[in-house]
């Protein structure tokens, strides 16, 4: 751990020994990590002793809920009631949980995306790390608690999704120590493996099969582009917690350097997905259709209906590919 990371971890350790009761919030669409990093917290708290209350605006994806402590997380759009902390995991600003009455609290800040506008009292935001779930594993060593297999679990669940299986740029030896350890605490990677990326429904498969057929590809085959609107789900039997990485299918084929994906909200909203490889700096698309993200993952919402407005984005990932240069030649 370096020096800066040590001194907020003892920051944090410090607000949470001295609190009885916390209340834990992780962003919107909730994914694998910030489902893992909150319960991974949640439980070592309550093996001190703690009392805990997880909420979040939206459900969790379906496959997550075998995990020890996920059926704890409560839906809500609001929270009130007397808490010493609110931990925030996961969140670059105060508004990503969508949760309203969060300012109230003494706010606990865990974040591994880069430009964290730090909303916290106490605030560790740190992009080099490869999952928040890597941070929290560090916080729950200064608790003292040590790793079991439950806890074990919740932090692998973040770490393995945020990083593709162990693919995407951020993934360090310290992303492998943390897992050795959670490993030897009891975690099965094979039975990981097996939960959350083998669970898939066969509405799922379906609309595997769908979005595909309907690809388009631009900048000489480069970019990708998918588009799902709620007739295609609707067609394939599919349900929202089916779309979770189906926008990273595409970069299976070499010549593949980014992909967008138009996604139609059951609000008849639209919200562009795009995730990149190497260099392809897919934020800073992100951060000019006003959304953000990581360098190879990011999201905004968009008029995805309006060709115009499509038009536009895919300019500006061609943009980006162009910009990056080609590491990969074309077969
Ligand atoms: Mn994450």
């Amino acid at each position: 751990m370096k020096a800066d990371a040590h001194t907020q971890v003892t920051a944090i350790c410090e607000a949470l020994r001295h609190g009885q009761r916390f209340l834990i919030t992780s962003h919107a669409r909730p994914d694998g990590d910030s489902i893992g990093s909150q319960v991974a917290l949640a439980l070592a708290l309550r093996r001190m002793g703690r009392h805990v209350r997880m909420v979040n605006r939206d459900e969790p994806p379906a496959a997550y809920r075998a995990f020890a402590g996920v059926a704890d997380i409560e839906v809500a759009a609001s929270v009130d009631g007397d808490y010493d902390a609110l931990i925030v995991m996961e969140c670059g600003d105060l508004g990503r949980p969508g949760v309203a009455g969060l300012e109230r609290y003494r706010i606990v800040n865990i974040d591994h995306h880069p430009g964290n506008t730090a909303y916290g009292a106490v605030n560790w935001f740190d992009a080099s790390y490869a999952a928040c779930a890597e941070m929290v594993a560090e916080v729950i060593d200064g608790l003292g608690v040590p790793l079991d297999a439950d806890i074990g679990a919740a932090i692998y669940l973040g770490i393995v999704t945020d990083t593709g299986g162990f693919r995407h740029a951020g993934v360090s030896a310290r992303t492998f120590d943390v897992c050795r350890r959670v490993t030897e605490a009891g975690v099965d990677p094979a039975r990981m493996a097996r939960l959350v990326f083998d669970s898939s429904s066969i509405g799922r498969l379906r609309l595997m099969g769908a979005l595909l057929e309907g690809m388009a590809l631009e900048s000489g085959g480069r970019l990708a582009i998918l588009s799902l609107d709620r007739a295609l789900l609707c067609r394939t039997g599919a349900t929202p917690d089916d779309l979770d990485g189906l926008v990273n299918l595409p970069l299976q084929v070499r010549t593949i350097d980014a992909v967008v994906m138009f996604k139609e909200a059951e609000d008849g909203t639209w919200r562009a997905s795009a995730r990149s490889k190497g260099e392809v700096d897919v934020r800073a698309v992100a951060l000019r259709f006003g959304g953000g993200g990581h360098t190879n993952a990011a999201g905004f919402d968009v008029a995805g209906g309006d060709a115009a407005a499509r038009a536009a984005v895919t300019a500006a990932i061609a943009g980006a590919i162009a910009a990056a240069g080609r590491e990969v030649p074309p077969a």
